[in-house]
């Protein structure tokens, strides 16, 4: 059965040659946990292997859009002295094979993970409305510093952040409602997909 809501049918993205990072708020762990459980499903049920999965965590969620800035730029660092490592060994290769030193020369090895910047990065939070006006505030500058990151860093960030106004909500979103903990949808799910999406097409537009 079709709905309004949601993102429709997805189309089966292969995620077997991507690096996904997320960063998820601790507050309102509970919601957190499912949300969390929900995207790794998405991304392993999609061909990203957990080594290429790095996950991060932060207090709350108003500090989601410096992690993500701060972890996609790590791991451009990491990229790029990673690629000059394996061009220092490409040449050490070489330079054995010359003088016959190849006993001392380790064997060529698949690596584990990917030694990339991340293809798309998962942001997670729940916030929960109070009775003072921090909600508002979180919520807007989480929302404005995520988009921020992305377009800034030219990175896909997804936006992961439940905007509630009570518990049920994101106990429904995380589908963890009901008497038997599995009711409603798990929104975790969808940005599972969404990060995979937005990597593989990251890789080519046209
Ligand atoms: C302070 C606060 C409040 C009141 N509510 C939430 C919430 O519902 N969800 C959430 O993720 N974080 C909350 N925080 C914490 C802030 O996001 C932040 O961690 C602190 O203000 C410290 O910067």
């Amino acid at each position: 059965m079709s709905t309004l809501k949601g993102p429709g049918k997805p189309k089966a993205y292969d995620g077997s040659g991507l690096r996904i990072g997320i960063v998820h708020a601790r507050w309102n762990s509970t919601m957190i946990d499912a949300l969390l459980a929900g995207a790794m499903k998405a991304l392993t049920d999609a061909g990203v292997k957990e080594e290429n999965i790095v996950t991060q965590s932060v207090p709350g969620s108003y500090e989601l859009p410096y992690a993500v800035k701060q972890m996609y730029s790590a791991s451009q660092v990491q990229s790029s002295s990673s690629g000059v490592v394996g061009a220092a060994a490409d040449l050490l290769g070489s330079a054995t094979d010359l003088t016959q030193l190849s006993m001392s020369t380790p064997p060529a090895q698949e690596p584990s993970s990917l030694q990339t910047p991340f293809d798309a990065i998962i942001a997670i939070g729940v916030l929960i409305k109070g009775e003072t006006m921090h909600f508002e505030y979180i919520a807007d500058a989480v929302s404005h510093g995520l988009m921020r990151v992305q377009l800034d860093g030219n990175v896909p960030v997804v936006f992961g952040l439940l905007t509630l106004l009570n518990e049920e909500q994101g106990l429904q979103r995380a589908g963890i409602a009901g008497a038997g903990k599995n009711e409603g949808h798990n929104h975790g799910a969808d940005w599972g997909s969404a990060a995979v999406e937005l990597g593989v097409k990251r890789k080519g537009w046209v």
